[in-house]
């Protein structure tokens, strides 16, 4: 069965591609333009009802939230493809660890820049300086622990690349591109090679390279 994934253009769903191109799975995408509104449809609202990307049809299963999709790919073919849970239940508990502090700490303030700064102007959302201002300083804050955890380690959760490294690609990609917060990754040594690493995975070039993002 080949999984339908929604919303490829955006930056939650490239989560997901990447994740079942690590794991060989096939898929095809269905273009939602949510500049166009495409994400609150009724059709749409129908298979996510909170109107955001991605979901996944596979057959008759249908499942929203990316990182639950993630988790669902890579332990349903553990043995397929890159193994990104880790090989032990205390290698999991790390990628469980870290896949929360991506979507805890890491998240809202890249989505908050990414929102404010590049979709914005699109959505007639005003600026908010005081908060850009406090993302940045939180970013700087989660890199200054990530620069110490991978002074020892070469990924996040330990010896292997995982779902903890893997969802931080879609948003880093942002503040290497056009959000122009290159300095949050480059000021710092270990951050800096572990991004160089993850981003220059095959998996990552060919997402980037198929589904351009659209700001
Ligand atoms: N927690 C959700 C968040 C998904 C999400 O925020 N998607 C964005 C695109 S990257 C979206 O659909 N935004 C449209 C909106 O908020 O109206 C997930 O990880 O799947």
């Amino acid at each position: 069965m080949v999984v339908k994934v929604y919303g490829p253009a955006y930056a939650s769903p490239k989560r997901v591609i990447a994740c079942l191109i690590e794991k060989g799975i096939e898929f095809e995408v269905v273009d939602i333009d949510i500049l166009k509104g495409e994400n609150t449809s009724p059709q749409y609202l129908n298979l996510q009802p909170f109107g955001v990307v991605p979901v996944i049809q596979d057959g008759d299963y249908t499942l929203y939230e990316s990182r639950a999709i993630m988790r669902y790919y890579a332990e349903k073919y553990k043995s397929q493809g890159t193994q990104l849970l880790g090989n032990t239940v205390e290698e999991r508990g790390q990628v469980e660890q870290w896949l929360e502090v991506e979507a805890q700490n890491f998240h809202a303030p890249v989505y908050d820049l990414v929102t404010q700064v590049l979709f914005g102007p699109l959505l007639g959302i005003t600026r908010d300086e005081t908060r850009l201002r406090q993302d940045e300083e939180k970013l700087v804050r989660v890199f200054d622990v990530y620069e110490e955890r991978l002074r020892t380690s070469k990924y996040l959760a330990g010896d292997s690349f995982s779902l903890a490294d893997l969802s931080h690609l879609a948003f880093g990609h942002y503040l290497m591109s056009s959000l122009k917060k290159e300095y949050l990754i480059r000021d710092r040594k270990h951050v800096s090679a572990w991004w160089d690493d993850i981003s220059n995975r095959p998996s990552w070039k060919k997402v980037v390279q198929l589904y351009p993002y659209p700001v």
